[in-house]
């Protein structure tokens, strides 16, 4: 493999995601600290681990316990970095973003660092979290008026979601009052377009740059 990730190599990465007390996770978070690496590398490091247990359980050599247990973990990474991300670059509030995954999915660890983010750049974040239907995300357009409604879909089954939500929100007369970004791993760039959002984001970094883009700021 030869790929050395803080004294480890992608394997080593997928050994500490799959621990169960997860405790080896919030080790390797410090070290790559205290060596001077930037939070969001650390992310992408980790990812890379959950890439490969992604390619293994299609492969059928982890199951869906193992997603679970390395989910699990990536999530307690981020609490962990979380602080690490925001300091010191806040500023003042650029806009209100409501974040969700639609309705059907689960997956909320881009989405999460999407929002820690975003808030680190001084966007206010409403999160709405996993499964959210239409009649939600159309409730929190109208209730929180934010500037960028975000969604994000991980599934390929759930992805065709988003294109009813912003159906939902042309039936109430609110989709003009929102620009819409979309991610999410099977999202591209195309079906993006076709669905008629504004904006889309292959990772959390051209996610904040695209939100200040349709903000008509600077990224
Ligand atoms: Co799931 N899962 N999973 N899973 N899971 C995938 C997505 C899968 C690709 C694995 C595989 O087979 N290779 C596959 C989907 C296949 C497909 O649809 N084509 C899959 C499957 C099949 C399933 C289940 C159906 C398994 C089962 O039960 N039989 C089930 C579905 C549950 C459901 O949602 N209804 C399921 C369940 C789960 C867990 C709950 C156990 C767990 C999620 C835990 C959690 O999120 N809290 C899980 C995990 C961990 C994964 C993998 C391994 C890792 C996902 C992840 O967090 N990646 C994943 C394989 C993979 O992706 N390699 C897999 C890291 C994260 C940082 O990346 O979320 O892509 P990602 O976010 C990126 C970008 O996409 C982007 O920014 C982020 C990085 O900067 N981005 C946005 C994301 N949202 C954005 C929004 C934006 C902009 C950018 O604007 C709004």
């Amino acid at each position: 493999m030869g790929d050395k990730l803080g004294g480890l190599d992608v394997r080593g990465i997928v050994e500490m995601l799959l621990d169960f007390k997860g405790e080896k996770i919030i080790e390797f978070c410090r070290e790559r600290l205290d060596e001077g690496v930037d939070p969001y590398e650390i992310f992408k490091e980790l990812s890379r681990g959950l890439d490969e247990i992604g390619r293994g359980y299609e492969r059928g050599r982890y199951f869906t316990s193992d997603l679970i247990v390395s989910g699990s973990n990536m999530k307690k990474a981020i609490e962990f970095l979380k602080p690490h991300l925001s300091r010191g670059r806040g500023g003042p509030r650029r806009g209100r973003v409501v974040l969700g995954t639609v309705k059907g999915d689960i997956h909320d660890i881009g989405k999460s660092i999407l929002a820690i983010l975003l808030q680190a750049n001084g966007f206010e974040v409403i999160d709405l979290g996993i499964d959210v239907d239409e009649e939600s995300f159309a409730k929190a357009v109208e209730e929180w008026q934010p500037d960028i409604l975000g969604m994000s879909a991980l599934l390929t089954s759930t992805m065709p979601y988003m294109e009813r939500v912003i159906k939902a929100l042309e039936e109430r007369g609110l989709r003009d009052r929102v620009k819409i970004i979309v991610g999410g791993r099977p999202v591209t760039r195309e079906f993006a377009k076709s669905i008629g959002a504004d904006a889309y984001a292959e990772d959390a970094v051209e996610g904040v740059r695209r939100c200040l883009e349709l903000l008509g700021e600077e990224p």
